[in-house]
């Protein structure tokens, strides 16, 4: 209970607020500890979505709606503290993408820099700037910052991937650009085995300059990554945190693959249990074979092929398996380190 004058005090203050309110004025003292807080307070909470929940829903979507109609037939993967923000994490965006035998998803380009991960089906294509690459579960690609970019799946099975988008960072900053394709496929000047040939065996053209900081590379094959992790596993002891991990790099800087998001893909030997571990990066994971256990805070999220979890910043979490399990990842570190804000604690 608060006495008189302390009810004075409050009430003057509350006029003072008004009035300097009335100008787009306000208190720090109001919300200085809510902003600047001990540890990292993130809104995103850990989460994982059930392939065998998801599945069925995508392809009711695909009986609702073409990928023509809806320029990209997606199921926004929403974090439960996040609901309304189409976003997985507070800074990164993530969806699971169907697209039919038969359907085209028209060219268009944005400033946002995106990535897929293939989770379902075999054989649909994209086209990044002319350049056309089919792509196999396990695949990750990449879409540069404002490249033309179409998808069309000439296989004859549905095709689902995992798109992680940078979208957030991009609103955060106001520098969204978009703009649409003169047609809905672009001529394809080169298929992605020559994309591969040019920069996926550590050599690059002689006369190669880099016109952006991402990577010119942009598909790295499922099975190039499944052999460098199984070697590494038959040769080493897995880490105590994350097993065998590795990183997707810039071929010819050695730098992140993408400037925004870093993507990662480990392996976890049958029966690992790791030990605790966090870092500042909120972080979107699928699961690519395999199944076991990530528990967060003590929550217990039990994954198995094809589902997607979030691991939220600054939450210690543990992994563990009961069979070889490959997880692919991606945060948005490489920003944090650029802006030397990255920590991780194990
Ligand atoms: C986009 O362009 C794609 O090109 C997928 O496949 C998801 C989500 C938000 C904004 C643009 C794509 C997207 C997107």
């Amino acid at each position: 209970m608060m006495n008189s004058t302390q009810q004075e005090v409050v009430a003057g203050r509350k006029v003072f607020y008004d009035k300097i309110g009335s100008a787009n004025c306000t208190p720090l003292w109001e919300v200085l500890h809510s902003l600047v807080t001990i540890v990292p307070n993130t809104p995103c909470l850990p989460y994982l979505w059930n392939w065998s929940t998801v599945w069925p829903w995508l392809q009711e979507a695909g009986q609702l709606i073409t990928a023509k109609e809806a320029e990209r037939r997606v199921l926004v993967l929403e974090n439960p503290g996040l609901r309304g923000r189409t976003r997985i994490t507070h800074s990164l965006y993530a969806g699971l993408q169907l697209i039919l035998p038969g359907e085209v998803a028209a060219a268009h380009r944005h400033s946002q820099s995106a990535l897929r991960f293939i989770m379902h089906g075999d054989g649909a294509y994209t086209a990044v700037d002319g350049e056309k690459v089919v792509m196999h579960p396990g695949d990750f690609v990449i879409t540069p910052s404002w490249t033309y970019h179409d998808h069309g799946n000439e296989s004859s099975e549905p095709m689902v991937w995992l798109d992680g988008l940078d979208l957030p960072i991009v609103e955060l900053l106001d520098a969204q650009f978009r703009q649409d394709g003169a047609d809905d496929m672009q001529h394809i000047a080169s298929a992605a085995n020559v994309n591969l040939a040019r920069f996926g065996n550590t050599m690059k053209p002689v006369q190669y300059k880099a016109r952006s900081k991402t990577s010119p590379l942009f598909w790295y094959p499922y099975d190039r990554t499944l052999e460098a992790l199984t070697i590494l596993s038959a040769h080493e002891d897995p880490h105590p945190c994350w097993g065998h991990k590795l990183q997707y790099t810039n071929p010819v800087t050695g730098d992140w693959a993408i400037p925004t998001m870093g993507t990662f893909m480990q392996l976890l030997p049958a029966g690992f249990e790791g030990k605790a571990y966090r870092s500042t990066d909120s972080t979107i994971f699928t699961v690519v074979e395999g199944s076991g256990t990530c528990t967060i805070n003590g929550q217990v999220l039990s994954f198995g092929p094809k589902d997607v979890f979030v691991c939220p910043s600054w939450m210690p979490y543990t992994l563990a398996a009961d069979t070889q399990a490959v997880l692919f990842s991606f945060s948005d570190r490489p920003v944090q380190q650029a802006l030397d804000l990255w920590r991780e604690s194990f």
